[in-house]
């Protein structure tokens, strides 16, 4: 059975472009293959962060994975930090990964320019991440578009570190969904939707209520024609919009266009479309959150269980790359 891994940052609310990005896709391949998700907290701290406001995005975003579907007793659901295999194979793979590949990567680009302090482990967290991934032998990644770079330079390193120290890991390949793939902002529709953008009106938080939803969406920005058509390079706002409702109803974009011939219509939907389907969600979301203890037991089984294999893969690496076995 293939084996499925992911991993999401608790760095503010989670919002629909992770759900229609990522978790949706998460949900389904838990039942498809062995899936394995991880809360991934080293890496919200590449960013100025509050630690108390930290351990409880950690905590309720375990809740909302929850409620969104992944079952802890299906997949392996479990938290970074609980495991020091992470920290450890990214330090092998820092040394196995270029500088000048780092450099290449664009979300740095981005998000250096955006803060006055650019710490260190902003510009080596995609090593981090390929250690994440690969300490599952992991065949397949699921994710949005905006992370098909550091899946590839996952797959260089892994690479590489095969071809110097013998086999080692399993290459792993990314999988992104046809619809949902890149959320935009509501605001800035040339913007991915994102969680560290804030909780402006270009977000739609999954914790949002139905009216909120609906005064987002009906305030996008659009354009100054008239014409419904998918054409993200020329009508981003638009298409935005479409490629929403598509992942909601299962369509394309294209066939979603074609039954409108005003944008007040398309909004109106676009915004019944996702209110339905964050309802239950929200709901599973308010039971799951009175039970703290409940999810702290979960997320340890997670852990035992995510360490089993981890443990594996990162005492092959240390043995292949040349370190002495210090079990005696
Ligand atoms: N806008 C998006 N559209 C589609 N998929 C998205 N993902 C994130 N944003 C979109 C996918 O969600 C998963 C978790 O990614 P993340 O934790 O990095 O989420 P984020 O909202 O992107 O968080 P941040 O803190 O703002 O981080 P940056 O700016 O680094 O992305 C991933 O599979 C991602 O593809």
């Amino acid at each position: 059975m293939a084996r499925v891994f992911s991993g999401i940052q608790p760095s503010g609310e989670i919002h629909l472009g992770n759900l229609l990005g990522a978790l949706h896709n998460w949900v389904a391949e838990q039942h498809k293959h062995e899936a394995v998700y991880c809360i991934v907290d080293l890496h919200a701290l590449t960013h100025k962060h509050d630690p108390a406001q930290l351990r409880q995005a950690t905590l309720s975003l375990s809740q909302m994975l929850m409620a969104v579907g992944l079952d802890p007793q299906v997949c392996t659901l479990f938290v970074q930090s609980h495991l020091s295999e992470h920290s450890e194979l990214a330090w092998l793979l820092q040394c196995t990964t270029s500088y000048g590949e780092l450099s290449r990567m664009t979300q740095f680009k981005h998000k250096s320019d955006e803060t006055d302090f650019v710490s260190a482990a902003l510009f080596t967290y995609p090593a981090l991440q390929a250690a994440d991934i690969l300490l599952y032998d992991t065949d397949i990644v699921p994710v949005g578009d905006d992370q098909r770079q550091h899946i590839e330079l996952t797959r260089d390193a892994a690479q590489r570190f095969n071809q110097r120290y013998g086999e080692t890991f399993v290459v792993p390949s990314h999988q992104i969904p046809k619809a949902g793939a890149r959320v935009m902002d509501l605001q800035n529709p040339t913007s991915k939707m994102s969680k560290s953008a804030g909780e402006g009106a270009g977000t739609i938080s999954l914790t949002d209520d139905p009216k909120a939803i609906s005064k987002k969406i009906m305030r996008a920005v659009t354009d100054s024609e008239t014409e419904v058509r998918y054409d993200p390079a020329a009508k981003p706002g638009v298409s935005n919009l479409l490629e929403i409702m598509a992942a909601a109803r299962q369509s394309t974009p294209q066939s979603v266009a074609e039954n409108y011939s005003s944008y007040g219509a398309l909004k109106k939907d676009c915004a019944e479309a996702v209110v339905a389907m964050l309802a239950p969600i929200q709901q599973r979301f308010g039971e799951l959150s009175a039970d703290s203890g409940e999810t702290a037991r979960l997320l340890a089984v997670g852990a035992d269980k995510a360490r089993h294999m981890a443990s594996q893969t990162l005492a092959r690496a240390k043995q292949n790359i040349g370190l002495l076995d210090g079990e005696g």
